[in-house]
This record gives structure tokens, sequence and C-alpha cells, in this order.
């Protein structure tokens, strides 16, 4: 995980098992010996030094980090993060955000600054379109209809999740998008799904509709945005996950009035959850147990 401190996680692996032999990259000793890597962001062609490897853990929900390296070692099986905590925190942000531009927290925000007394309706609109189905997906979905709002869905596959109207498949996209007034992105980032929020996708949207995309940066053509928001389709854009993180400080996304900015905080992994799932996840592999999360290296999800 370079450049990212991993004492904390170290020391939480330690706690869960201190039967561990635990090596930090890069100082990982024997190369042989390594039968289990835990990984986020490493460098493409590091892990394919390690033959024997059999489990390649995400340090996190999404996988496409790893599947950026085409040099992985053969055999070994790929899982990700699931955990309650990963989901909880998406369903407080996504609903925070929502309700934020509903309550026009933000306007708020300027008036007081400006000591200005200035009423207005809450915003109207009550449907929410999720771009993605999976686990966390489906939490986010289950908290909005919960708070009342109207949801719909669109994945790849077909998928049956009571109170939400799902679409899939590719020529779907437009009839599941075209009357949300909220759109968020929370789709994996597989060769099918980059750039997915480009200059067509938005032709789709409604006026005045908002986007939220909590998925990856490059799901998004970043040029094709600007474009759009200065139609209307959408209004407003609310983005934690960028292509280049930190996002730069020259980048025009920092200053533009209709988009609001979050440092790909809107749900960050718990350490000792995650400590105890990938501990769980490496007794199966050393007692043979079916491994929990694998991701099928086919749809990279
Ligand atoms: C994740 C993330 O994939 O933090 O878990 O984006």
């Amino acid at each position: 995980m370079p450049g990212r401190d991993s004492d904390d996680l170290f020391q939480a692996l330690k706690r869960t098992g201190p039967d561990l032999d635990i090596r930090v990259w890069p100082d990982c000793g024997k190369e042989e010996d390594i039968d289990y890597i835990i990984v986020w962001n490493h460098p493409a062609g590091e892990l394919s030094r390690f033959a024997n490897v059999k489990v390649i853990a995400s340090f996190g929900a999404g996988v496409d980090h790893i599947f950026r390296d085409s040099d992985l070692p053969q055999n070994a099986v790929i899982t990700r993060l699931v955990d309650e905590h990963l989901g909880r925190q998406m369903c407080d942000y996504v609903s925070g955000v929502i309700l934020n531009q509903r309550c026009r927290l933000g306007d708020y925000r300027e008036y007081q600054a400006a000591t200005h007394w200035f009423p207005k309706a809450a915003r109207a609109g009550n449907n929410v379109c999720l771009l993605g189905l999976g686990h966390i997906g489906q939490q986010v979905a289950h908290r909005l209809t919960t708070l009342g709002f109207t949801v719909s869905g669109w994945s790849r596959t077909a998928k049956n999740i009571s109170n939400v109207t799902t679409f899939h498949g590719m020529d779907n996209l437009k009839k599941a998008v075209c009357d949300a007034d909220y759109i968020i992105c929370l789709l994996p980032l597989t060769p099918q799904t980059e750039n997915i929020l480009d200059k067509s996708f938005f032709r789709q949207l409604k006026k005045g509709a908002c986007l939220i995309n909590v998925g990856r940066g490059g799901h998004l053509d970043e040029n094709a945005l600007l474009e759009a928001l200065a139609d209307g389709r959408p209004a407003t854009a609310c983005l934690d996950v960028f292509r280049t993180e930190p996002l730069p400080p020259d980048h025009p996304f920092w200053r533009h009035p209709a988009i609001f900015i979050t440092p790909h905080s809107a749900s960050l992994t718990d350490i000792s959850a995650a400590a105890n799932a990938l501990y769980h996840n490496y007794l199966n592999m050393k007692k043979g147990r079916p491994l929990l999360n694998p991701v099928d290296p086919e749809k990279r999800y």
C-alpha cells in the first residue's frame, strides 16, 4: 500500500491473529514465503515475483487498482472487502448529500455569510437512480427508500430488489436515468463502465438533476461534465472520486460553483473491521475453505 501508513493495519492484524507472520512491503523477506498479499494501489509488475501467492486481497471494496496491473500472478484469487461499515458510511454520505441539496443547506450557508434571511421551499424531486446494484448499491437503495425517495437502479445484469425499479444492460441506461433527480454512480470500474458518464449520458438527464459520483474517477469524462453543467444536465455534481487523486490544485473542478468536492472520503475502510475480514479469509485459504468475496477476473468485480 505505497504512500499509505500501513502500521495501523499491521497492529490490527497482529491483534486479530497474533500467530501471523506479516511482512510490510518493500521489506518482504523471501518472496516464496508469501502466500497472501494485501494491496492498495501497488506498483504494476510488483506482484508477479511472488510465485506462491494464493490470494491477492484488496484493502477496499474496489479492485480496479489491482486489474490496472497486467502482470498479476497466474493462479492467485483476487478478493475484495465487503463489510457493513463501508456500506453504512456510503448510505450516510449519499443520503446526506441528497438531503443537504433538498433542504438547500448550501444556499443557507451563503445567505448566512451575507446575513440574508430568505426562506425557500425545499427542492422538489424525489426520484433517485442508482448506477450499480451490488452489495453497497443495494444498501444505499434500501436507505433511500426508507427516507421516502422513489428509487430505481441500473446494473449490467438483471436484479430483483424490493421497492426498487430495476433496469439492466446498456440499451436500458437511458430509461433508467431520464426521470431521475439524483443519479448516483456506484459502479465498479471495468473496461465496460469506463467513461460511462460521458456526453451522450448527460444528454439523457433531466434538466436540474444532480450527479453524485462515488464510484471511480475513471467513470467520468471530466470535460463532458463541465460542458453538461453549463447546459443544466446535470445542474450540480457531487464528486468524491477523481482520475488523479489528490485532485490537482489547478483542476477546474475545485472552483466550479456547481461542483461539490470531497476527498475520496465517502466510505473509508475501517481498520479493525478490515483486519477481521482479511484474517478470516486468510484462515479460509489456509484451511482450504471457500474464500469470501472472490472477484470474477472476467467481470473484474
Ligand atoms: C474502496 C474505496 O474501493 O475506498 O473501498 O474506494
